[in-house]
């Protein structure tokens, strides 16, 4: 088997060292950081999502995914990446649910964004000050609480005072999260599902 199949097949079974192993091989062969995350670590993400999508895989498989893949990553420097755009994420005030948005910021991560993950419980004001600190592309929120997705509508509200709306796209998700409610705070986009967030995030890029 190639080398960056075989990386592609030890992300998506979650074998952590031999993920590790086979990023310094591909390294020590000469491929690039891009090569690696285009060619080895994105495509096997998106396996991963597909059947995480088809019932294959569930919340399990995701995670042993996503530490075999940050594992890889860990080896490339943040500068020989040469990442298609910027994304600040965060799940958003008041709720304090990181499971889905961590799946969310790995995929992007996989896809070759630079992505700048502030965690949890991440108020208006935070979102903002990241954006401009990061000059990002993206906004992506998630919320799992009913009780906590107006702070999406807050921090688009925030993001157009600062004056960086224009240059800056929403991207929003999360359980109680529709595109009905996108279109209502006017969001530039909504995903159901990691694997969605990044073909949308993707699409938002070209927009
Ligand atoms: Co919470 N909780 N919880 N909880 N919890 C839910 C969400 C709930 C539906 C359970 C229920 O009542 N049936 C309910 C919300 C009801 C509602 O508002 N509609 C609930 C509640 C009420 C609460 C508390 C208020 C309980 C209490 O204390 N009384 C409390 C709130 C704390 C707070 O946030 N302030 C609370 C606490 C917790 C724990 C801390 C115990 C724990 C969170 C641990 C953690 O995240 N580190 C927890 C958990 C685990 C859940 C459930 C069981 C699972 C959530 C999860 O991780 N799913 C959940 C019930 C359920 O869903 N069965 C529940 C797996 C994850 C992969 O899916 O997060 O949906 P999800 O992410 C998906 C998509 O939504 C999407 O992609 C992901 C992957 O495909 N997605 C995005 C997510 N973000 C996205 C962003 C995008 C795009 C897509 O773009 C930016």
């Amino acid at each position: 088997m190639a080398l960056i199949d075989e990386l592609r097949e030890a992300i998506i079974t979650g074998n952590r060292d031999r993920t590790k192993q086979l990023v310094q091989k591909a390294l020590d062969e000469g491929m690039t950081a891009r090569q690696i995350v285009v060619e080895g670590v994105a495509p096997a993400m998106e396996i991963v999502g597909e059947k995480f999508r088809a019932n294959e895989f569930f919340v399990p498989e995701l995670l042993i995914a996503q530490r075999a893949m940050k594992e890889g990553l860990s080896l490339l420097s943040a500068e020989a990446v040469d990442h298609i755009g910027t994304v600040v994420i965060g799940t958003v005030k008041g709720d304090l649910h990181d499971i889905g948005k961590n799946l969310v910021a790995a995929m992007l991560e996989g896809a070759g964004f630079k992505v700048v993950d502030l965690g949890v419980d991440v108020s208006p004001e935070k979102f903002t000050a990241a954006a401009k600190d990061n000059s990002a592309n993206i906004v992506a929120m998630s919320a799992l609480l009913t009780t906590t997705m107006g702070s999406m509508r807050d921090t688009i509200q925030a993001l157009r005072a600062a004056g960086i709306r224009d240059n800056t796209r929403v991207l929003i998700g999360g359980a109680p999260v529709t595109q009905a409610y996108a279109d209502e705070i006017k969001a530039d986009g909504y995903a159901p599902d990691a694997a969605s967030a990044v073909e949308k995030a993707k699409a938002l890029l070209a927009a």
